[in-house]
This record gives C-alpha cells, sequence and structure tokens, in this order.
C-alpha cells in the first residue's frame, strides 16, 4: 500500500487518530495536508493517552517521518508546544518536516477569528477559535505569511504591513478594538523561525522521491467530508478541503500516485459546532451515546452533539472521496441498545431522498427515514475476530457495510491501539 489516504467521513472526531497511529507501524511517512490546529486526535497506546492537534497521529511511531504539508496552516506556538510536550514523554520528534509554503497563523488571524464569531452571534459558525479560517482567507487574498517569509525579516515586513491594512480599519472602525502593530506581529512571528528552520523542506519532492523508492506514505485529514469547504454542509464548514482532493493540493502529488483512500466512520455520529445534523438526538439516546462514547472535543472540551448513524452521509463520503475501505470505530458505544436505528434516506418536505441533497435548504429540512436494527448486550471490547462479535452485532456491521459505498475493512472494539478487529 504505497499511498494511503485516511479521511474523515462524518463531521470529525472518527478516531482518525487511532486508525492513522494503527497503519503508522507499517508506513515510511505519515503528512498532514489539510488544516491545523483545530484538529483534535486522540490515541492510546498501552493506556496512555496522547491528544494531538498541529502534528500527524504518525508522529508515535517510531522510525516514520512525520510532515506537515502545505496545505497546512500553522500555528508556529503551539507547533513548538506540542512538540516539546512530546520531546517530555520519550518520544522522537527529530524527523519533522514542514513544507516552507505552508502558512502561518498568525497571531491577528486568531483574534479576527473569534471577533468574527462574536459578530455573527446567532449565526456563527462554531469554530475553534484557533485562526484557521482567516488564515486561508488570507491565503486565498494573498496577502498570507508562509514559513519561507519568516527567514527574511523585510519581505515579512511587508507582507504583515499589507495583511494588516484591512484588518486594523475592521478592527478599529467595526469591532471597536485596538488596531495591532506589524512590529509587534513582526517581533513575535521572528522569534520562532531559527528553531524552524531545519524542519523546512521541500516537502512535495520528499514525498514524491519517496514514492519513486517504493516507500509507503499515509496522508492524515484534518476534520472530515461534511466540514470540507467545497463538500461538507457550506457555511458551517471548516476553511479547507478535508476530503482525499485535498491531498493532491495540499501535499504536492498527483492523483495517479494513489492506491488506498480510506474512510473513517463512527457506528453513530457525532458533530461539534453550529450546522445541520439530520440524524441529531436531543433525547436519553443523545445523552447516552455522548457519555457512553466520551464525547468531548479534543481541542476545545466542547460537548459533542451525538445522533445515529447517517448512511445517506456514509455514500456520500464514498462518493465524493472515491473510498476503497472504510474504518467503522466506536462500535462498542452501541452495546446494551435493544433496537438501533440507522438512517437510510431523508424525506424532504414529502419527498424522499437517497442521496445527499445538494441544495442547502433541503439538507436543513431533512428528517431521517430510519431502519432499525437488533441490538446487543455482551462486551464486544475484548473481540478480536469478526466471527467473535455476537450475531447482532454482525448484522449491524454487513447491514451498514451494503448501504454505505464502501467495504467495511476494520471495526473499532475501544480507544487503544489493539482494540480492533481486521476483516481485510
Ligand atoms: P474551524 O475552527 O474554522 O475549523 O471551525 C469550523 C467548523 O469545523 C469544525 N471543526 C471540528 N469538528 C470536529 N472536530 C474538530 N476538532 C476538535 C476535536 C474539535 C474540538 O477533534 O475534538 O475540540 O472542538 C474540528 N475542528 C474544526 C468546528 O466545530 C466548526 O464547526
Ligand atoms: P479524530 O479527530 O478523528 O482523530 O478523533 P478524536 O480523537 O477527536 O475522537 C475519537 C475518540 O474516540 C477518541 O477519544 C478515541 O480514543 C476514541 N476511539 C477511537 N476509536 C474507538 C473505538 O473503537 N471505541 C471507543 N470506545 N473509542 C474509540
Ligand atoms: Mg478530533
Amino acid at each position: 500500500m504505497p499511498a494511503v489516504i485516511v479521511v474523515g467521513a462524518q463531521w470529525g472526531d472518527e478516531g482518525k487518530g487511532k486508525a492513522t497511529d494503527q497503519l503508522g507501524s507499517r508506513v515510511d511517512y505519515v503528512v498532514k495536508f489539510n488544516g491545523g490546529n483545530n484538529a483534535g486526535h486522540t490515541v492510546v497506546i498501552n493506556g496512555d493517552k496522547y491528544a494531538l492537534h498541529l502534528l500527524p497521529s504518525g508522529i508515535l511511531s517510531p522510525g516514520v517521518t512525520p510532515v506537515i504539508g502545505n496545505g497546512v496552516v500553522i500555528d508556529i506556538e503551539v507547533l513548538y508546544q506540542e512538540l516539546d510536550a512530546l520531546i517530555a514523554r520519550g518520544v522522537d520528534v527529530s524527523r519533522l518536516l514542514v513544507s516552507g509554503s505552508a502558512h502561518v497563523i498568525a497571531p491577528y488571524n486568531r483574534i479576527m477569528d473569534k471577533v468574527t464569531e462574536r459578530f455573527l452571534g446567532k449565526r456563527k459558525i462554531g469554530t475553534t477559535g484557533r485562526g484557521i479560517g482567516p488564515t486561508y482567507s488570507d491565503k486565498i487574498n494573498r496577502v498570507g505569511i508562509r514559513v519561507w517569509d519568516l527567514f527574511d525579516e523585510k519581505i515579512l515586513r511587508a507582507k504583515v504591513e499589507g495583511a494588516l491594512e484591512q484588518k486594523n480599519h475592521l478592527l478599529v472602525k467595526v469591532y471597536n478594538r485596538r488596531a495591532i502593530t506589524v512590529d509587534e506581529t513582526v517581533e513575535e512571528l521572528m522569534q520562532y523561525a531559527e528553531r524552524l528552520r531545519p524542519m523546512v523542506a521541500d516537502t512535495s519532492l520528499v514525498l514524491n522521491t519517496a514514492l519513486d523508492e517504493g516507500k509507503t506514505v499515509l496522508f492524515e485529514g484534518g476534520q472530515a467530508t461534511m466540514l470540507d469547504i467545497d463538500h461538507g454542509t457550506y457555511p458551517f464548514v471548516t476553511s479547507s478541503n478535508a476530503t482525499a482532493g485535498g491531498v493532491l493540493t495540499g501535499a504536492g502529488i498527483g492523483p495517479t500516485r494513489i492506491d488506498r483512500v480510506v474512510g473513517v466512520i463512527k457506528a453513530y455520529t457525532t458533530r461539534v459546532g453550529e450546522g445541520p445534523f439530520p440524524t441529531e438526538l436531543f433525547d436519553e439516546w443523545g445523552s447516552f451515546l455522548a457519555r457512553v462514547g466520551g464525547e468531548v472535543g479534543v481541542t476545545t472540551g466542547r460537548a459533542r452533539r451525538c445522533g445515529w448513524y447517517d448512511a445517506v452521509i456514509a455514500r456520500y463520503a464514498s462518493r465524493v472521496n472515491g473510498l476503497t475501505d472504510l474504518v467503522m470505530t466506536k462500535l462498542d458505544v452501541l452495546t446494551g441498545i435493544e433496537k438501533i436505528p440507522v438512517c437510510v434516506a431523508y424525506d424532504v418536505d414529502g419527498v424522499r431522498y437517497d442521496e445527499m441533497p445538494t441544495d442547502q435548504s433541503a439538507f436543513h429540512h431533512a428528517t431521517p427515514i430510519y431502519e432499525e436494527f437488533p441490538g446487543w448486550t455482551e462486551d464486544i471490547s475484548g473481540v478480536r475476530t469478526f466471527d467473535e462479535l455476537p450475531e447482532n452485532a454482525k448484522a449491524y456491521v454487513l447491514a451498514l457495510e451494503a448501504m454505505s459505498g464502501a467495504r467495511i475493512s476494520s471495526i473499532g472494539v475501544g480507544p487503544g491501539r489493539e482494540a480492533t478487529i481486521q476483516r481485510h
């Protein structure tokens, strides 16, 4: 499996960190290609918990070279904090490579994220407040700061001046805040430069050369399909391409090089932040999933909204990512539910939709059409083969596979690295 992509198939937090970590022992490079420290991935190794944000989860596997690609937005202070925390726990981080073309989250981008959300009021997106949207917005507006810029103060100063012009106008005139000075920004960014310099590389060249040499490269998606800027529930999305397509531009890899595309999907659904969510539960089953699944944001500590499995979303994710496999996580969380509803289609104002509506308002109005599956009561957290699962659990997985558009090649039955059933 020379080039493999791992992406979220729902609204994030499907367990991509664990899935990547598991594949990590068999790969040479793990690459982050989108997003930034809005991501939160939890990996549990021998009972020890690691929460990663900006660093690819593969960093925890010895011998793997972690790469931050050009499509990522980097908060350098957070990068250093994360590196130092891992070093303190004995993890070798010395191989990390960072693309010089990746954009930097400047301090004013974090401020803009927060003030914009406050300004939007009830129309807010529910962002993580990490400056992600404003940094991508600067990139598209061609006033962004890239990693390379930190190594030439004159260029950095000129770019910061350009970036601040409009923002200061907004901050002072619209948001009633103080103006941010070029000096304070340049000073803060320059202090990060020296430590960063040895990590900077032409990561597209490194990765393409590695693939030429037959090495294995894993691309780890941040956020998820339904949060993708193009294919997600716009405007309630993140500001990058979290789908498989994001790998091509976010890492500088051609489509012909990709061998497998793995979508990670929970056996139910969660979402953090605002926006439509057809199978969302507001009853005791929602609280059950949140409690048993431990559904709390890894980055912001926000409670995740919970709902039943949505096969329409699974089919959509299979299609827009070209999934070859699904990794299903958290099957163990459903243990003890007598009848498990699964959304097989939507009803939109009396019309049945078997596929994702393209029109935003239709999705906002979508109500789930459910099919119910009998549950199981046996503890499945120690199960390691598909055959050992209770009959009803097997039937649930096979039914989901039949309606989700890709084979389910592995099943998670607990947070630990070992708590997995491998099928293919
Ligand atoms: P942003 O900050 O601009 O990317 O926010 C835009 C939307 O994207 C959602 N988003 C996420 N959803 C789930 N998980 C994410 N990462 C953290 C985690 C979340 C946390 O792994 O737990 O801790 O809150 C993530 N990152 C961005 C966000 O909720 C907005 O809806
Ligand atoms: P990511 O953002 O997709 O990497 O996912 P997060 O780490 O934000 O959230 C997934 C949570 O589920 C983490 O707390 C994981 O430790 C946990 N997890 C992953 N797979 C399983 C599983 O199969 N069963 C259970 N119970 N927990 C899991
Ligand atoms: Mg997460």
